[in-house]
Order: structure tokens, then C-alpha cells, then sequence
């Protein structure tokens, strides 16, 4: 079998065994092209399409803050000046004429007071007098600024736990003080770890309710 011009010299018989063979090399090379295409792209891609609720799904999730970052949300208005001026607040308990908001009055000589008894010629209290603010904010605090009672009982204040949280059935504990403190005391307590918060609590952690008495004249707290 020749190829070029002698191919047109050659036999009948030889040009279509010519002819044959091309076209069966030409079959086999497009083949072999079809299968090294399907297999590249078959690499490109692994995985199911999803489906319109899925999609959705899926982008709400990741337009959602994770739950283990939701106490890292600011909300509100925070600045530098005192969050507890003026806020609601509350407390465990009232001795007449003492209620919650003669702690963030800004006077710094009258105070909160929680109930109390006289039993064994001593002044009793409750267990875990507590008393609380709403900053109607939720904010970094960095610093939370108690100022004792200034008349007497100062050593009172003791044992107070410190919580902090953007909801009051969610504190985190913030600090401690041990004490006992003086009269007129200021007590700073910053959290070890700076948290975003809307509720600042204090409580006394004391199981003897002798002088367990909540007084103090204000509060402080700054983001
Ligand atoms: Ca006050």
C-alpha cells in the first residue's frame, strides 16, 4: 500500500483498505479524546446540588452569630460615662425607705437596705441578699465601682459575688470580694475576662445571715 501521489495509482481494493484503516485510527483517537474529557471533568466536581430550602437554610446559618459568641454582642449605648445612673433596678428585699434606686441616684450618702431582724442581740438578715441593675444596654464592662455605706456598718459588705449577664437568669460571676470593708470603702471589681453584659447583680454568698445586711451607697459601672 502507498500513500501521497502513488495513492492514486494504486489499486481499488488497496484504496479502501487505505481508506479503512484511517477512518478506524480516526474513530479510535475521537474515543480515547471522549473518555479523557468525561474523566477531567468528573475531578472537577464531587458533591449534590441543594436544594432551595437547603440553600436557605444554609445561608441562615452562617448569617447566624454563633451561640458560644452571643454574649459578645454590643447592643445599645455604651460610651464612657456611667451605665447605671438613673437605671432600673431591683433587690431581694426592702427595709422601708431604701429601695434599689438609692444606689445609682448618684448621692453618695444614702444607700439600699435589705430586710433585717434582731435575734440573739444581733441584727439578722436573709440568705443571699441580693440587688441588681438593668444598664438597658448590653456592654463591655470593664469596670464596676462600689461605694460603701459611709454612717457605720461597713464590714456589712463581705462576701459579695459579682455577676454579670444580658439576661438575670444568665449571670456570669464577674468577681468576689472577700472583705470585710470599711465605712465609705470604694470598691473596684473589673471581670477577669471583659464580658458584654446588660444585668449587674451583687449578692451576698453567706450561709450565717448574722449582719447579712446588703447596704451600700452607689454603684458604678463603666464600659
Ligand atoms: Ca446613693
Amino acid at each position: 500500500m502507498k500513500f501521497g501521489t502513488a495513492f492514486f495509482q494504486t489499486k481499488p481494493v488497496e484504496k479502501l483498505l487505505c481508506i479503512g484503516i484511517s477512518v478506524g485510527i480516526l474513530i479510535i483517537l475521537v474515543f480515547f479524546l471522549a473518555i479523557g474529557i468525561v474523566i477531567y471533568n468528573s475531578g472537577r466536581c464531587h458533591g449534590t446540588a441543594l436544594t432551595d430550602t437547603q440553600l436557605k437554610q444554609l445561608m441562615e446559618a452562617l448569617n447566624q452569630e454563633p451561640s458560644d459568641n452571643s454574649d459578645r454582642k454590643i447592643v445599645g449605648s455604651c460610651g464612657k460615662k456611667n451605665l447605671a445612673f438613673q437605671k432600673k433596678c431591683g433587690q431581694s428585699s426592702y427595709m422601708d425607705g431604701y429601695e434599689c434606686g438609692l444606689a445609682v441616684d448618684g448621692n453618695f450618702s444614702n444607700y439600699i437596705h435589705t430586710k433585717f431582724f434582731w435575734k440573739n442581740n444581733a441584727y439578722h438578715g436573709e440568705s443571699n441578699p441580693n440587688w441588681w441593675v438593668d444598664l438597658e444596654s448590653s456592654c463591655m464592662i470593664k469596670l464596676i465601682k462600689i461605694y460603701n455605706r459611709k454612717d457605720c456598718c461597713g464590714t456589712r459588705f463581705r462576701n459579695v459575688e459579682v455577676t454579670i449577664g444580658n439576661s438575670l437568669s444568665s449571670m456570669k460571676v464577674c468577681g468576689f470580694y472577700h472583705g470585710s470593708a470599711a465605712k465609705g470603702e470604694i470598691i473596684s471589681i473589673s471581670c477577669r475576662e471583659p464580658m458584654v453584659a446588660r444585668y449587674v447583680k451583687l449578692a451576698i454568698k453567706d450561709q450565717n445571715t448574722e449582719e447579712a445586711i446588703l447596704n451600700f451607697a452607689e454603684i458604678q459601672v463603666f464600659s
